[in-house]
């Protein structure tokens, strides 16, 4: 039979989704410090967990007793304990599947701004530059011939390669493990990968294993025309090494997403003018967002309805009834 659980709804985040769970369910609305302060009582009468961007820490996973689902918005979950909530019994899932095109759209708009400097040639046109200076200088850097690593052919990744046949340009990946699905080449090392190609798109996921893996030697490998894209997550970029690399030359220029610590970001980038960078936008248009959103509360419904929900994250797939 269905019940309703009461849900702790983060503060922050997506307006929408916390509107449509306050309509649909039993909610709470608290940061996670709010939660810590709470009476005995109250922290046990929470069973589910709608994060729309707080952390989701062992401690505050610790702090409800009867917890039973937390639902992530996002498909990357870094920012929750999925290892610790597994160990404790509690689902946690995710919003894979429906970001993929809007992502992948995203990655090669970022691509293209990056090698042919649009955003500094609209500054220039509204500057009136155009007009006092003449055209805008021919961009040293084009797609035109490149090769493009993929750090991560996962949902997105793949979506980007899809996308890149059409532009006629070679690619390659690195996962740990070989796609049985593609015949682009594979790289079983990132450092070979980078070998192989002048432009790498980073669409792998924070993790322990990922932190910092593109770092000084990676990107010295991608050579002075290089290029680096990321929007999978800061974390897996080391900035500094990065910024080193933009001011040095010792690749040409880098289209970022995503930063190790937003919102802010490192003045040594902001002060690149080989850098192209955008606020976490990859997925945000209206539909998508509510995509995501819908997928929160989809996955929460299902599991207080009995049913199985549609995304566990892998660390707690097994634990689905
Ligand atoms: P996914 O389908 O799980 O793909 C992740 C890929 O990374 C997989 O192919 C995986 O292959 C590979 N990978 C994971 N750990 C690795 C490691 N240690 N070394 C090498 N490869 C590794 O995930 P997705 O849905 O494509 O999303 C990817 C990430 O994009 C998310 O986790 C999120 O952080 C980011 N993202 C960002 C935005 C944005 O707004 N900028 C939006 C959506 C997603 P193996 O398992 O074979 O290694
Ligand atoms: C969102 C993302 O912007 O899905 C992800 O992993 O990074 C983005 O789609 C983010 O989760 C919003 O908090």
């Amino acid at each position: 039979m269905a019940r309703k659980g009461k849900v702790l709804v983060s503060r922050r985040g997506h307006s929408w989704t916390r509107d449509q769970l306050v309509q649909r369910f039993d909610c709470v609305i608290a940061e996670p410090d709010a939660v810590m302060a709470m009476d005995d009582d109250a922290r046990a009468s929470i069973t589910g967990f709608a994060t729309l961007m707080s952390p989701v820490t062992p401690s505050l996973i610790d702090a409800l007793p009867n917890l039973e689902i937390v639902s992530s918005f996002g498909v990357g979950y870094d920012h929750v304990d999925a290892a610790h909530a597994a160990g404790r019994g509690v689902i946690v899932t995710h919003t894979p599947h429906v970001l993929d095109d809007e992502v992948a759209d995203t990655a090669i708009g970022l691509l293209l701004n990056t090698l042919r400097e649009l955003p500094r040639a609209e500054i220039w046109l509204r500057m009136g530059k155009w007009q006092s200076d003449g055209a805008y200088p021919l961009t040293p850097l084009t797609l035109r011939g490149r090769t493009v690593g993929i750090f991560g052919l996962g949902r997105i990744g793949l979506a980007v390669a899809r996308r890149l046949e059409g532009f006629g340009v070679a690619i390659a990946y690195h996962n740990r493990s070989p796609r049985t699905d593609v015949t682009y080449p594979y790289h079983g090392s990132l450092a070979g990968l980078a070998e192989a190609c002048d432009t790498l798109v980073s669409v792998a996921p924070g993790t322990k294993e990922t932190r910092h893996a593109i770092d000084a030697a990676i990107l010295e490998k991608l050579g002075p025309d290089g290029v680096l894209i990321n929007v999978g997550r800061g974390s897996v970029v080391d900035e500094t090494a990065l910024a080193d690399a933009l001011t040095a030359g010792t690749i040409a220029a880098a289209g970022l997403d995503v930063f190790e610590d937003e919102p802010n970001v490192p003045q040594a980038l902001l002060d690149a003018p080989n850098a192209c960078l955008l606020p976490h936008v990859a997925s945000a248009s209206v539909g998508t967002r509510q995509a995501m959103g819908q997928l929160v509360i989809d996955n929460l419904a299902a599991w207080f309805a009995g049913d199985t929900p549609p995304t566990p994250v892998p660390e707690t797939a097994a634990l689905i009834r």
